[in-house]
């Protein structure tokens, strides 16, 4: 196996970092290292200041520091830090799909009875629409206490339910990926999406690591992809354990 044609693909928020949490200076530092023998690539579903926020660098250093960053599922791609694509969500949908969405959404949100409510509820992103419940911008306390909450009283996987009844022609898919929101976007556009500029680039040996590897989380479709060998972990301590008895 040559190191120029194997990535190690890391999901980020549960593999690399807590969820939504800064990345340990152990986990930075044993990427670092990995980055000696294979290269190194990040894919997360949320957006590229999320992404670098938790990789404990601005935009341009964490986009720098590993050679593929994938945020939105790799509908926004950079490459050794610099922006490679794009996608659009609102072009691909038209505005008056993407409205009837939002608007729906809106409208069953505010039906909705929780412990704690906050704001940002629809995040407009560029390749996706995150739907949040709580709201983003709730603390970590009321994040934490929203998640058990959910966990309960199943609020997300209701939504979602009513979602694809209602959008059933939209062409959508809905995702649970993190502890507080739903990933709404076009069917296809999961993280697989971030594989066509790998294998543009000749990766023959494409190792992708991430928690959620089982159906309906949201890295069971690149996990289960026949181009990728799909790793599941639990932690970030397991990521560097596995990782370490197979390239280190
Ligand atoms: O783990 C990936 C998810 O992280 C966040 O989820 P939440 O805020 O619900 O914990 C979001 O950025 C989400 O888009 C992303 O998929």
């Amino acid at each position: 196996m040559s190191s120029a044609d194997t990535i190690c693909l890391f999901d980020v928020d549960g593999t690399l970092t807590k969820p939504r949490q800064k990345i340990t200076q152990h986990v930075a530092d044993f990427l670092n290292e990995l980055k000696k023998k294979v290269v190194v690539g990040l894919v997360g579903g949320s957006d590229i200041t999320k992404i670098a926020e938790q990789m404990a660098g601005s935009i341009d250093e964490v986009t720098a520091r590993y050679m593929y960053v994938f945020s939105e599922n790799g509908l926004v791609a950079h490459k050794n830090g610099s922006l490679l694509h794009r996608g659009s969500i609102a072009e691909y949908m038209g505005e008056e799909k993407l409205q009837q969405f939002i608007n729906y959404t809106l409208k069953r949100l505010s039906e909705i009875s929780l412990p704690c409510k906050r704001g940002t509820f629809i995040e407009f992103r560029s390749g996706l629409i995150n739907v949040s419940p709580i709201g983003r911008s709730c603390s970590q306390a009321e994040r934490d206490q929203f998640f058990a909450y959910d966990k309960e009283h199943g609020i997300r996987e209701t939504l979602v339910k009513e979602f694809k009844e209602k959008f059933s022609d939209a062409g959508l898919y809905f995702s649970i990926g993190g502890q507080i929101s739903i990933d709404v976007f076009p069917e296809g556009w999961d993280k697989r999406y971030c594989l066509r500029y790998l294998k543009e680039d000749g990766f023959k040996n494409i190792h992708f690591f991430g928690d959620r590897t089982s159906p309906g989380g949201n890295d069971h479709e690149i996990f289960a992809d026949p181009s990728t060998v799909g790793h599941t972990v639990t932690s970030p301590a397991d990521t560097i354990d596995q990782v370490t008895k197979l390239f280190l």
